[in-house]
């Protein structure tokens, strides 16, 4: 009997030192107020809730980081735990990911989670799984317009213009296509490329649009609405292994719920972020006839098909 407890008192203090307190280091690009910090505030919180304080997320919002790329890198080199990412640096660390930075993939949010949260975003995530990444939530990346310096109202008015996109291939290749010069900068030092004269043109969503004050500096949004994409909170496989496997069952429980938070937020957002820039001054135009788009990113649209990875992804997207 005696020579059983002692067996057993060792093992179990282990177990419990093994999954003692953990705190992780959880990247974010955004500031305070923005809907992505609100749902990984409320992500954090209820973390610590359902845990009792064993696991805690520490938030490192506005990119203290480094930037995203900086931030992927450092993600896959296990010197941060987690991060809300957009699609297009990721795809560059996981490519098979950029079936979801496809132009014109998805109509509109519903459309995207109606996939995301269905067999598209389970079998993106057993990819992301293979790469180190394990997916906690889908957080919604908007819809994506462009805006200028000058007035855009049609394609030939992004010809010759100097157009800043994230490090994102697909973003890259639909910038040259439409006839314009890609310039390729981190989100946080696009306000001064404005102001200093180095862009004449971004794309982004109406969020970013007014949280970031680009829209004091580029008043002519072009509603293209060309790219609609999901972002993504991952924790990396070596963090998560940390955690004991009622911890983990709280982790993911937390993620998805701070993901619903997130797109409700989100919603009500974009509202007020147009509002905002219409007492800015912004204007908007239609992106009127969608053809002659279309017709410009045709190699772009047929590299998608052609790449046996992402054919019945795109075409299964595309049927609904
Ligand atoms: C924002 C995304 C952020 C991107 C940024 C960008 O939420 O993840 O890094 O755009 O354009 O809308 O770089």
């Amino acid at each position: 009997m005696k020579k059983t407890m002692w067996s057993v008192v060792p093992l179990v203090l282990w177990c419990s030192q093994a999954w003692s307190q953990v705190e992780f280091r959880l990247w974010n690009i955004h500031p305070e107020g923005y809907p992505v910090t609100e749902a990984l505030e409320n992500f954090a919180g209820r973390v610590q809730t359902q845990t009792q304080g064993r696991v805690k997320f520490k938030l490192f919002n506005n990119a203290v980081l480094g930037d995203q790329p900086k931030a992927i890198q450092m993600f896959k080199a296990g010197e941060l735990d987690a991060g809300e990412f957009s699609i297009g640096p990721l795809a560059d660390a996981v490519p098979e990911v950029n079936v979801l930075s496809r132009p014109f993939l998805f109509r509109d949010s519903k459309h995207m989670f109606s996939n995301i949260d269905g067999a598209l975003g389970k079998r993106i995530e057993e990819k992301l799984l293979k790469a180190g990444y394990v997916v906690l939530g889908w957080y919604d990346g908007g819809s994506r317009s462009f805006y200028c310096v000058k007035p855009v109202r049609t394609p030939k008015d992004l010809v010759g213009q100097r157009i800043r996109v994230g490090q994102a291939k697909a973003a890259i290749k639909m910038v040259e296509l439409l006839g314009g010069t890609p310039v390729v900068l981190p989100f946080k030092d696009v306000y001064d490329a404005f102001k200093d004269d180095k862009i004449d043109c971004a794309e982004n969503n109406m969020p970013s649009y007014e949280s970031t004050g680009h829209m004091k500096l580029a008043k002519y949004v072009y509603l293209t609405n060309h790219n609609v994409a999901p972002e993504v909170l991952a924790i990396t496989a070596s963090s998560w292994k940390k955690l004991s496997p009622q911890d983990q069952v709280a982790v993911m429980e937390a993620g998805r719920q701070s993901a619903l938070f997130m797109r409700e937020r989100w919603n009500a957002r974009v509202e007020t972020s147009r509002q905002a820039a219409l007492k800015q001054g912004s204007q908007f135009a239609p992106m009127g006839d969608a053809s002659v788009l279309f017709k410009r990113l045709g190699p772009l649209f047929n590299e998608y098909l052609q790449k046996s990875d992402y054919q019945s992804e795109v075409f299964m997207v595309l049927s609904q």
